[in-house]
C-alpha cells in the first residue's frame, strides 16, 4: 500500500494487540499531540487523514502529554498506552522529562518527537540545533538515556524495522518505559510501498514466565528455615495483577507485607497481614518488622532508597534476600536470591511448594496487632481537630472519607506522597497511583487525566500542592476539552513546605522554600515570622481555566465540596489551605540526603554531626 511513513505508521499503531490470560486488547488508546512544522504535515496530516484508526488528543505541554500517557499505562497495568507526537526542537525536548517519568516507573509509552531534515535540504530549519562536529546530532539525541528504545527513522522503509521494535520493547514488562521513534518531518511526509504484512493485525502476548525450578526450591528452603520473614510488595505486584494471589500467599504462610509507593494497594489496608508502607514513609508497623525480619522477599520492587531507607531498614545481621521480579537487573539486587518471573505466577508456585508450611502463630498476631495499632494512628491523624487552619493529614482523611473503594487518587511530588503513603486506606489495588519513582512535580493533573481516560467509570482524585500545581496545571483545560472529570484537591502551604521541613531538619531553615515577597534583598527563612505571601487566587486561577474552583476553608467546608464535586460532572479544583508545620512525622525510619561537610552555619555544623552518626547504620548487602 503506497502511504507515507507517517501515515504508515498510524495504521501500524491502529491494529497492535495484547493479549495476557486469554483476554485481548488493543495496545493503542490513542495519541496525544501538539502540532508544529515538525509534524503537522506528517502525523499530523496521518491523524488528519484517517481519524477512525487512532483518538486525537491535544494537550496543552508536551510534558503534560506525556505524563497523560504515564497515567494511562499504569492504570491499565502496562497493557494499555498512548503515543505522543510533537514539532521539532523544543517541542520534542519538552517530552524529555515525561520519558525520564515513564522510564524509572517502567511504564510504556511511545514517543514520536518530529526530527530536523533526513535530506538536510533547507538546513538549519527553524529550531535545529547544529553541532560544528556532529552532521547526525539533534536534540532529540536528549532521549536516548531515558528511553530503553531509542531509533530515528531515517528512511520510509526502516520505519518497519523501528517500529517492531517498538513494539517490542513496549509490551515487553522487564524491559518497558519511554520508547523514543525520533521521526524527521521529510521522512514523515514521503511515500513508500508499505506491504500488507507490516500493516496486518498484530497480537503481543504478554507471557507469565515462572523461574526456574532450582531457584525456587532455594527460595523455598529460605523460607521454611526463616522465623520472622517480610514481604515487600512493588509495583510489579499490581501490574502482574497479583494482588489476589498476593493475599492467598498471605493467609497461608502468615508472612506480612509491606508496601512501596508503586505496591500499595496490594493489599486492602484492613488485612491483618498488611503492615502498610515500608521505609522512609512507612508505618511502625512495617518499619518494626522490617528491622527484625530474618528473610527479605521483594516482589516487583526496584528497591528505591524510600524504600530501604537508604539502607538501614533491615538491620538484622543475618538477613537474605529473595527477589521476584520479571527483570532480572531488579530481581538481582541487594544481593538477593533473584527469582525472575512473573510476580502472580511465582506467588501461585511459590504457594503450592509451601502448603505445609507457616510461620508461627505469634508472628502472625504480631502482624495483626500492628495493623491496628496502625489504623488507630491513621484514625487520629484523620482527625486531629488541628487549628486555625487544618492540617493536611486531616485532608488527606476527608478524601479517604468521600471517595468510594475503587475510586482512584492521584498524586505525585511534594509532602503529599509521604503522608499518603502512610495513611491513604487503600482498598482496592487500582486505587492508589501516586508517581514516585521520578516524583515529577507536575504530573498530577496531567498524569490523573490519564487515569481517567484510561479507566472512565471510576472517580478521579487528584491530590496537588500549590508548587506542583504552579508548575504544571494546564491540562486542566484538556480534561474540561474532553469533558473528562477529575477532582483536584490543591493544598495550599504557600510553598515547598516539604523542601521547607527537609530544609529545617539539614539546619537551612527552610531557606528558599515559602512564596513571600522579597523584602531587605531577602526570601526570608522558616524561623522568620512573616505573613507577606505573594497573593495567588487558585480559585480564580482554575475558574479561568474552565473548571470549577472552590474554596475551602476547614475540613467540613472541604467535606461539603467533595459531596458537591461528586454530583457536578465538570472537573472541579478545591483549594484548601493548611498549617505547614504540621506534618505527618517520620515512623522510626532515616533517610540519606548529604549534608554540607563544613559550614559556618552552626546548624549545619549540627545536622552533618547527626548525618555522620546516622549513616553508620547504613548497610551495603553486597
Ligand atoms: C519537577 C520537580 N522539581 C523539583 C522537585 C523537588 N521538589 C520535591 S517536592 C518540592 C516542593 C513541592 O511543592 P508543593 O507542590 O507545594 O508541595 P509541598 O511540598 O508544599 O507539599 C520540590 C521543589 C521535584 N520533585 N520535581
Ligand atoms: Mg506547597
Amino acid at each position: 500500500m503506497r502511504l507515507t511513513a507517517a501515515q504508515a505508521l498510524v495504521r501500524f499503531l491502529a491494529q497492535q494487540y495484547v493479549e495476557r490470560d486469554g483476554v485481548e486488547h488493543r495496545f493503542f488508546g490513542g495519541c496525544f499531540g501538539i502540532f508544529g512544522h515538525g509534524n503537522v504535515a506528517g502525523i499530523g496530516e496521518a491523524l488528519y487523514e484517517s481519524p477512525e484508526l487512532l483518538t486525537y488528543y491535544q494537550g496543552r505541554s508536551e510534558q503534560g502529554m506525556v505524563h497523560a500517557a504515564v497515567g494511562y499505562a499504569r492504570m491499565r497495568n502496562r497493557l494499555g498506552a498512548l503515543a505522543c507526537t510533537t514539532s521539532i526542537g523544543p517541542g520534542a525536548t519538552n517530552m524529555v522529562t515525561g520519558a525520564a517519568v515513564a522510564t524509572v516507573n517502567r511504564l510504556p509509552v511511545l514517543l514520536l518527537p518530529g526530527d530536523v531534515f533526513a535530506s538536510r535540504r533547507p538546513d538549519p530549519v527553524l529550531q535545529q540545533l547544529e553541532d560544528p562536529s556532529a552532521g547526525d546530532d539533534s536534540v532529540n539525541d536528549c532521549f536516548r538515556p531515558v528511553s530503553r528504545y531509542f531509533d530515528r527513522i531515517w528512511r520510509t522503509e526502516q520505519l518497519m524495522p523501528a517500529a517492531l521494535q517498538a513494539m517490542r520493547v513496549l509490551v515487553n514488562q522487564a524491559e518497558t518505559g519511554a520508547v523514543t521513534l525520533a521521526f524527521p518531518q521529510d521522512v514523515q511526509a514521503e511515500a513508500y510501498d508499505y506491504p500488507d504484512d507490516f500493516l496486518r493485525k498484530r497480537v503481543w502476548r504478554i507471557p507469565r514466565p515462572l523461574p526456574d525450578e532450582a531457584g525456587l526450591a532455594e527460595a523455598v528452603a529460605l523460607i521454611r528455615a526463616s522465623r520472622r520473614p517480610l514481604i515487600v510488595a512493588g509495583g510489579g505486584v499490581i501490574y502482574s495483577e497479583a494482588s489476589d494471589a498476593l493475599r492467598r500467599f498471605c493467609e497461608q504462610t502468615g508472612i506480612p507485607v509491606g508496601e512501596t509507593q508503586a505496591g500499595k494497594g496490594s493489599l486492602p489496608f484492613d488485612h491483618p497481614s498488611a503492615l502498610g508502607a515500608i521505609g522512609v514513609t512507612g508505618t511502625f508497623a512495617a518499619n518494626r518488622l522490617a528491622a527484625e525480619a530474618d528473610l527479605v522477599i521483594g516482589i516487583g520492587t526496584r528497591w528505591s532508597d524510600f524504600t530501604t531507607a537508604s539502607k538501614t531498614a533491615f538491620r538484622n545481621e543475618g538477613v537474605r534476600f529473595v527477589n521476584v521480579n520479571v527483570a532480572d537487573f531488579d530481581a538481582a539486587k541487594h544481593a538477593g536470591l533473584a527469582l525472575v518471573g512473573d510476580a502472580r505466577a511465582t506467588l501461585e508456585r511459590l504457594a503450592a511448594l509451601l502448603d505445609d508450611w507457616s510461620v508461627d502463630d505469634g508472628y502472625r498476631e504480631e502482624a495483626a496487632r500492628l495493623n491496628a495499632e496502625w489504623d488507630a494512628e491513621v484514625e487520629r491523624l484523620y482527625t486531629l481537630a488541628h487549628g486555625p487552619l487544618p492540617a493536611q493529614s486531616e485532608v488527606l482523611g476527608a478524601v479517604n472519607d468521600a471517595s468510594a473503594p475503587t475510586d482512584v487518587v492521584v498524586c505525585a511530588a511534594g509532602a503529599m506522597p509521604g503522608d499518603l503513603h502512610k495513611l491513604w486506606r487503600t482498598r482496592d489495588p487500582k486505587g492508589y497511583h501516586v508517581e514516585y519513582g521520578y516524583s515529577c512535580m507536575g504530573y498530577e493533573i496531567a498524569g490523573g487525566l490519564g487515569v481517567k481516560l484510561a479507566a472512565p467509570e471510576r472517580d478521579v482524585y487528584v491530590l496537588v500542592g500549590d508548587g506542583s500545581y504552579l508548575m504544571l496545571s494546564s491540562e486542566l483545560v484538556t480534561a474540561v476539552q474532553e469533558r473528562v472529570k477529575l477532582t483536584v484537591v490543591l493544598v495550599d502551604n504557600h510553598g515547598y513546605s516539604s523542601i521547607g521541613s527537609l530544609s529545617r531538619s539539614l539546619g537551612t531553615d527552610g531557606f528558599g522554600t515559602q512564596y513571600r515577597y522579597r523584602r531587605d534583598g531577602s526570601l526570608g527563612v522558616d524561623s522568620e515570622q512573616r505573613d507577606d505571601h505573594l497573593p495567588l487566587d487558585f480559585v480564580a486561577n482554575a475558574s479561568s481555566l474552565g473548571a470549577v474552583g472552590v474554596r475551602a476553608r476547614s475540613i467540613a467546608e472541604l467535606r461539603e465540596a467533595l459531596e458537591a464535586a461528586k454530583a457536578e460532572p465538570r472537573t472541579t479544583v478545591i483549594v484548601v489551605e493548611v498549617d505547614r508545620y504540621e506534618g505527618v512525622p517520620g515512623y522510626e525510619s532515616w533517610w540519606d540526603v548529604a549534608v554540607a561537610e563544613v559550614s559556618d552555619s552552626p546548624s549545619v555544623r549540627a545536622a552533618r554531626e547527626a548525618y555522620e552518626a546516622a549513616r553508620q547504620d547504613e548497610r551495603s548487602f553486597v
